[in-house]
């Protein structure tokens, strides 16, 4: 975790190019938003550069409808990381204000994987919150969960099928940053939906065999909100360790 990266702080500077946003990374190309909302599937300049969904980068137009180039990462204000299988940090977003653990009773709520992405937030300098999805079938379990109220972190009850919270959630979201995280299958592509309507993000069943996600969202994409906020949906997780900054353990 970094909440204040030095690494891509000076790729861009003396570069010439538009400034643009990057909507959704894959490896070395993805899609990036202009300011005036158009998007562009873009390529990367050289081997160095590692774009994120969340980067504002510069980039230079090419003729005949081919992928735009990016040419330098602006410097960023924070970065959400986890150790890799090989304990390696990767960078899952950055540039967020504000992170959202999706919590339900179906999957069983993990708080240990809560606490992880609290400690995360806590760490890069973002606002953290709790939503408790799926209030249409169960309420908050209160008890459980208030030692986060206490601690200054928010639970938020949701529902992405009945709207119950939503415009709670999107006040809580205000202008800001934010990205959801939790356990597949809590309901984090369906809040999305809910909260942006007509971004159409394919959701999954509960297994019934296991009562866990199918993991159905394998791409993290950053959506605008109505208000100047933007959404970042990720992929769910079995886990997830925090990659903590040297001397901060
Ligand atoms: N009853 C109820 N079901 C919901 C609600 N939100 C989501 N679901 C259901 O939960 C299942 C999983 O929803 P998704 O939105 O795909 O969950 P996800 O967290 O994005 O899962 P991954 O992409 O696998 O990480 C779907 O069957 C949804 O219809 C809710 O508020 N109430
Ligand atoms: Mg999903």
């Amino acid at each position: 975790m970094n909440s204040n990266p030095s690494d891509a702080a000076d790729s861009s500077k003396g570069t010439p190019g538009i400034v643009g946003l990057v909507v959704a990374a894959h490896g070395r190309r993805g899609i990036l938003a202009q300011s005036d909302g158009k998007r562009f599937p873009y390529m990367i300049r050289g081997r160095h550069l590692r774009v994120c969904c969340g980067d504002r980068v510069r980039f230079e137009p090419i003729p005949d409808g081919k992928p735009v180039l990016i040419t330098a990462i602006m410097p960023r204000d924070n970065e959400l990381q986890r150790l890799s299988g090989r304990s390696l940090p990767e960078t899952i977003a950055v540039n967020l204000t504000h992170l959202i653990v999706v919590m339900a009773a179906l999957p069983a709520p993990d708080l240990y994987l809560t606490d992880r992405y609290l400690c995360a937030a806590r760490l890069m300098g973002t606002t953290g919150a709790l939503a408790w999805n799926k209030s249409d079938l169960a309420t908050v379990p209160a008890a459980e969960l208030a030692g986060y109220e206490t601690l200054g972190y928010p639970v938020l009850p949701v529902s992405a099928v009945t709207g119950n919270g939503i415009e709670a959630l999107r006040a809580w979201i205000g202008s800001g940053t934010a990205i959801l995280v939790g356990q597949s299958g809590v309901g984090k592509s369906s809040l999305l939906n809910a909260l942006v309507p007509g971004a159409d993000v394919v959701t999954g069943k509960i297994s019934e065999a296991s009562d866990e996600g199918r993991h159905t969202t394998t791409a993290s994409v950053l959506h605008p909100l109505a208000g100047g906020g933007a959404l970042l949906d990720t992929p769910g997780v079995r886990d997830f360790v925090p990659a903590i900054p040297e001397g901060r353990a």
